[in-house]
């Protein structure tokens, strides 16, 4: 059982730093972890049939050791005056008992153990130990390092100190952990009224009917008011080794319980909606008004970079007249163009489309995403973002250029080339034909004649034939400029949509990693607990167990007398 505790915390541990490592939880979260604890009071022996570990705890002075010393009948603790008094660990516990290796933090050289043979006390280990709200540090450490280690706390109190807010605190700490018993010691002095207060405190923590017992152990003859009898016969009933192996198997579940509520509380930061649902229609209504700014901010660009592209149609005489300049080659027109486009294109461009996309991961951490966890695949797609934009720029220019004008432009630009040929072909036609025919009627009749008039008409109306549809065609061609404007609209338009989906991309990648996540913390966390009821317990043991510490102020609590 204790490793399936150890498996657990380790599992758990793992998996939230592979979490941490992705952005989704704080250095924090992950340390929240190691305040749960897998040690158990089994964890201390080699054998199962093991004794109920018993531990005395209490501020100091209160009679912690006196106690122990009175169990035992002999001065096994160290107990006096002088505080605090007990700097160690001291273990009473009948000899047949090993104890196992104990864990490397236990310092040994604060551990004294006193074995016996009384056979009354066969199945008890008694732990004495230092006052937990010691001024010297190093003995609130050695309590804390143990408490795991008891099944039954006995919380020892003085009529004066009862009240104590450090000794309730831990109560509070730990109250399901353990199985508790009361003692309020110094009775010599104690009155009816502090019993009754005390217990309804701890009524107040959770316990309905607990084992308080009210203890005298001044060297005083006459004790009348002294339970210690009670006492001893209360923890003698209870050490049954059904009851240990109960409280055994109690204290699994509890730690097991205590691991899943810090899990629980680790699993909120990963949200419960799924995050490409709330996350992209926020993305996109962002990306839209981005969009908008950076078609507007390139606008003024378009007109230079397109006459670029018109440039590089320029006819034969065109090109003579720049051969004859000497101005530019196509290489040069080419090298223009590219460098056209870097300028629409530009840092500042590629900055306002980063500085849109980091908004963006800000306005997602209100949905309850961590921002580190957002902003790594973010920004592993901003490189992309400008590696294949030139290229995409280019083709949709390309392909504008390819399809200029509107399809009734191009018919009628097309139907134009057709007819730059067919009238002044019709024309030559009737022209040869009236010659052709004038020259056969020449043959019966003199008179036929073709005078220059015809000769002027017929060169008239070929050249109108030609001329007329050729002007039009080049007229009415589509503007190769326009298209070339058009590309580049269209172009930014396919940037924006490669940006809006390589967030999209990184959205679900988000998505998918957390519910990872969850799955393999639910997989670690669907560990077969068998919970028994408390209520089945034996009656006795039940008066002894918290279900639920209540949400007390301690502060109300104060460290102080009672008057
Ligand atoms: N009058 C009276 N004195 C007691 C009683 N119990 C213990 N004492 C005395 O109180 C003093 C402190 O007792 P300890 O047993 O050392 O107290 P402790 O809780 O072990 O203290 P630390 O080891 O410092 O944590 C000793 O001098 C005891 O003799 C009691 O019931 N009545
Ligand atoms: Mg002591």
């Amino acid at each position: 059982m204790p490793d399936l505790l150890t498996h657990l915390q380790h599992d758990l541990k793992n998996w939230a730093s592979n979490a941490h490592n992705q952005g989704w939880l704080t250095e924090r979260a992950v340390r929240s972890i190691d305040s749960t604890t897998t040690a158990t009071p089994g964890a201390l022996f080699d054998k199962p049939n093991r004794p109920m570990v018993v531990g005395f705890f209490g501020g100091t002075g209160v009679g912690k050791s006196t106690l122990m010393n009175r169990f035992a009948g002999e001065a096994v603790a160290k107990a006096s005056a002088e505080r605090p008094t007990s700097r160690e660990i001291t273990i009473y516990v009948h000899d047949s008992v090993s104890v196992a290796q104990l864990p490397d933090e236990f310092p040994m050289q604060r551990m004294r153990t006193k074995t016996h043979a009384n056979n009354q006390y066969r199945s008890v280990m008694w732990i004495d130990m230092p006052d937990f709200d010691s001024v010297e540090q190093s003995n609130r450490e050695l309590v804390a390092h143990w408490l795991p280690h008891i099944d039954v706390v006995i919380y020892v109190v003085s009529p004066d100190r009862y009240k104590d807010d450090n000794g309730w605190r831990l109560l509070l700490e730990h109250g399901t952990q353990h199985a508790w018993l009361f003692v309020i010691n110094h009775w010599d002095r104690g009155d009816d009224r502090q019993r009754d207060d005390f217990l309804n405190m701890l009524q107040s923590a959770g316990l309905q009917n607990p084992h308080l017992f009210c203890t005298d152990c001044s060297d005083s003859q006459n004790k009348p008011r002294d339970e210690f009898e009670t006492f001893r016969d209360t923890i003698n009933a209870l050490a049954d080794q059904q009851i240990i192996e109960q409280l055994e198997s109690r204290g699994v579940v509890q730690r097991v319980k205590q691991i899943r509520s810090v899990s629980d509380n680790l699993r909120t930061q990963f949200g419960t909606a799924d995050l490409t649902e709330s996350l992209n229609p926020l993305w996109l209504s962002h990306w839209q008004q981005t969009t908008g700014e950076l078609t507007d901010s390139v606008e003024w660009k378009v007109p230079a970079l397109a006459s670029l592209y018109a440039d590089q149609e320029k006819g034969l005489l065109g090109h003579l007249y720049t051969r004859i300049r000497g101005r530019q080659t196509d290489t040069d027109v080419k090298s223009d163009t590219r460098g056209g486009i870097d300028n629409l294109i530009d840092d500042t461009f590629f900055d306002r489309i980063n500085e849109s996309v980091d908004d963006f991961a800000q306005q997602a951490t209100q949905h309850g995403v961590p921002i580190r966890a957002i902003q790594a695949p973010l920004d592993a797609i901003k490189p992309h973002l400008r590696d294949r934009a030139h290229s995409t720029m280019e083709m949709a220019i390309e392909q504008s250029i390819a399809v200029p004008g509107t399809a009734m432009q191009r018919r009628l630009h097309r139907a134009l080339g057709w007819l730059c040929w067919l009238l002044p072909l019709a024309a030559v036609g009737w022209v040869g034909f009236r010659i052709v025919n004038v020259f056969r009627l020449g043959a019966n009749d003199p008179a036929a004649y073709l005078s220059s008039n015809f000769a002027i008409h017929s060169g008239l109306l070929m050249g109108l034939a030609w001329l007329v549809p050729t002007i039009l065609f080049i007229k009415l061609k589509p503007s190769r400029e326009k298209a070339a404007a058009r590309g580049i609209r269209a172009g930014i338009v396919h940037l924006c949509e490669q940006v809006d989906q390589q967030v999209q991309g990184a959205v679900q990648q988000l998505n998918d990693h957390r519910r990872k996540h969850i799955a393999e913390l639910d997989n670690i966390m669907a560990v077969g607990v068998r919970v028994d009821d408390d209520a089945q317990l034996p009656a006795a043991l039940q008066r002894m167990l918290i279900q639920e510490v209540p949400d007390l102020p301690v502060a109300g609590v104060r460290a102080t007398t009672h008057s």
